[in-house]
């Protein structure tokens, strides 16, 4: 009887606290999930170069081809290109993903074809944001690996020809610019510049998006017009921002009128944010962190909800669309970046139920009618949630992201791969598959599966990736001011040996009901939010015993009955709180330590972190019952 008692309690322990080590994720395992992304990303490539290639993208399922550059954004498809034949745009954007695969004399074979064959000199209007993460940014970066030495590149063989064409573009591009706001044309002619007549509508990502691959451009050329263009534009949306720090989706860039008021984290604004926060790493300007701090506050204060993230009008903070959209799995992963990993494994954790749920991600899910959006029931092959998992994954390095990853790889294969290459989903309830390969799919989805199984190419490196999954090196000569100045002089590392051991996300997030290591001399940790209750037995006299809950940020109160948690209050009660500060330093330096292995650009993120949990401090709490997390 004891022994079935000890058994049913192991049991029951083994399911709450999974064992991490217990993972089937070996070395050997990894080794042969990297295989199998790496065999999926030469299936792609190598039909896309047998079937497309020069042409813009493949067409899986009848083996051909499509010019796509000028449809890119253009839902309407309108005013499309007569006599363009395309600029290998998945060749382009498959560059960076070839050195981290480490096939460098494929790489040098697809530069040597574009050096001598690409050409912009064409008339084709294109939208300015995607060419710019595209084309712009695919070049930027591949020449940036063609450059360094570190990537046994044939010497002498590149002649900086990459950066030539980038250079070439980025002049195509100026026009745009050439506004009374300075806010760009959402499309340009790159052979004729701004078209007669050209629409005026454009959105927040188009505006705020292009300060990486220009800056860089900028500063590996030395002509500083393509970051000063992309930095006023950028610095003018802001401007637009209402009280609230919210902006909306769309505008228009001639009057900096805004059209559409509704916003969230997804479509037409996603990398408004990830940009300010990436331009801060990158370019270390205090400028950027200053905009990203308030814009991310003002996202965490209207726009979650829990786990999820809806929409919600930037005039009066209301919320509008109920919506979950296969864009906004992006998001834990900037969430990695800056440091806040509870919030991150939360939202990942839904939409990994989803993807669970459909077998992919599907674009458009009505949380508040639970179920699919009537017209938007596809999957691109997008790469949000791949991206998620693999920052996930090094922040943590639990294997749990691994497992994730197997499981979209498994999705993929069985669902997508056809003997042409991969295919879009047209619709997730029938799986019928979508004649269409996106660039991004090897670009992203590949990259961020390869490495979230291989982060040899991380190593002892420091790279941001761009929206569109290509890698620009973070180089103090880039920098405006180093990045040690961020680093409050009363930071120490802690030596202890125990504390380096590394946390899993899910022991980051530490719930009273958790504390059961506290007794085998392990640490506490806790995450970003969570402050735990005065008491263990959550029991309470007054709200002030009852600490933050970690999946909502909000603080808990104490019940009629004397229980901490999260209730009901009326409208009038909410409040600003204002914990001391050094208590979340406090929490801030318990959790380095866990971080300590992981690659260059995690820990560059981790100084920053002190800056935005002060941000969470002040996030004003609403204490109410939270909808049940499940779809
Ligand atoms: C990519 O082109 C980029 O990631 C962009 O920021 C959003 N959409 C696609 C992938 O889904």
């Amino acid at each position: 009887m004891l022994v079935y008692r000890f058994r049913t309690w192991v049991l029951l322990l083994l399911v709450i606290f999974p064992d991490p080590s217990l993972s089937h994720f070996d070395s050997a395992k990894k080794k042969q999930m990297r295989e199998k992304v790496r065999k999926m990303f030469y299936h792609a490539y190598e039909n896309y170069m047998t079937h497309a290639f020069p042409h813009d993208e493949l067409k899986p399922l009848s083996r051909s081809f499509t010019d796509s550059l000028g449809e890119l954004g253009n839902l309407k498809l309108e005013h499309l290109p007569q006599n363009y034949n395309g600029t290998a745009l998945t060749l382009i954007e498959s560059l960076s993903s070839l050195v981290i695969l480490g096939n460098c004399t494929e790489f040098e074979r697809a530069v040597l074809w574009l050096s001598e064959n690409l050409t912009f000199d064409v008339d084709a209007r294109v939208n300015l944001f995607e060419c710019n993460i595209r084309v712009l940014g695919g070049l930027v970066s591949a020449h940036i690996l063609a450059t360094d030495s570190t990537n046994r590149l044939v010497q002498g063989s590149y002649k900086n020809q990459l950066l030539v064409l980038a250079e070439d573009l980025g002049r195509r591009f100026l026009p745009a610019f050439d506004t009374p706001t300075g806010l760009p044309y959402a499309w340009i002619n790159l052979k004729y510049g701004v078209m007669k007549n050209e629409t005026t509508e454009t959105s927040t990502s188009g505006c705020g998006s292009l300060i990486l691959e220009m800056g860089a451009l900028s500063r590996l050329t030395g002509d500083p017009r393509y970051e000063s263009a992309a930095l006023r534009a950028l610095r003018k949306l802001w401007s637009m921002r209402s009280s609230l720090n919210l902006l909306g989706t769309t505008l228009d860039m001639e009057t900096g009128e805004w059209i559409e008021h509704s916003s969230g984290i997804g479509a037409g604004v996603d990398s408004f944010y990830e940009y300010l926060f990436k331009a801060h790493i990158l370019f270390g300007k205090e400028d950027f962190w200053r905009m990203f701090h308030s814009a991310y506050l003002a996202v965490q204060k209207y726009f979650r909800h829990g786990p999820w993230y809806h929409e919600a009008d930037m005039r009066t903070g209301k919320a509008t669309y109920w919506q979950l959209t296969s864009l906004q799995a992006f998001w834990p992963g900037l969430q990695v970046l800056v440091g806040d990993i509870a919030a991150a494994n939360t939202s990942h954790r839904e939409f990994v139920y989803v993807w669970k749920k459909f077998g992919v991600l599907p674009e458009r899910y009505l949380l508040d009618h639970q179920m699919l959006h009537p017209t938007e029931k596809y999957y691109p092959l997008r790469p949000e949630l791949a991206e998620s998992t693999f920052y996930l994954y090094q922040a943590t390095k639990d294997p749990w992201y691994m497992e994730v990853g197997e499981t979209i790889v498994n999705s993929l294969n069985s669902y997508t791969k056809v003997e042409g290459g991969f295919a879009s989903i047209r619709d997730v309830t029938t799986m019928q598959t979508e004649d269409h390969m996106h660039s991004f799919f090897l670009a992203e989805t590949c990259k961020y599966l390869y490495l979230l199984f291989d982060d040899s190419f991380l190593v002892d490196r420091n790279y941001i990736f761009t929206t569109e999954g290509h890698p620009l090196p973070v180089l103090s000569a880039w920098q405006d001011r180093l990045p040690e100045i961020y680093i409050p002089s009363n930071w120490t590392y802690v030596k202890d040996e125990k504390q380096t051991k590394r946390s899993s996300a899910m022991s980051l997030q530490v719930c009273p009901a958790l504390s059961l290591n506290a007794g085998h001399g392990e640490q506490l940790a806790e995450s970003a939010c969570h402050v735990l209750d005065a008491r263990s037995d959550h029991k309470c006299f007054g709200d002030e015993e009852c600490g933050v809950d970690s999946t909502s940020c909000r603080r808990r109160s104490c019940s009629m009955a004397g229980y901490c948690g999260l209730w009901l209050v009326k409208q009038k009660e909410i409040h600003w709180s204002s914990r001391p500060v050094v208590k979340y330093f406090a929490t801030y330096e318990r959790m380095r330590p866990s971080w300590k292995h992981s690659t260059p650009i995690l820990q560059t993120q981790l100084f920053l972190y002190s800056k935005l949990i002060v941000v969470q401090s002040y996030i004003p709490t609403i204490i109410e019952n939270t909808k049940p997390s499940r779809l």
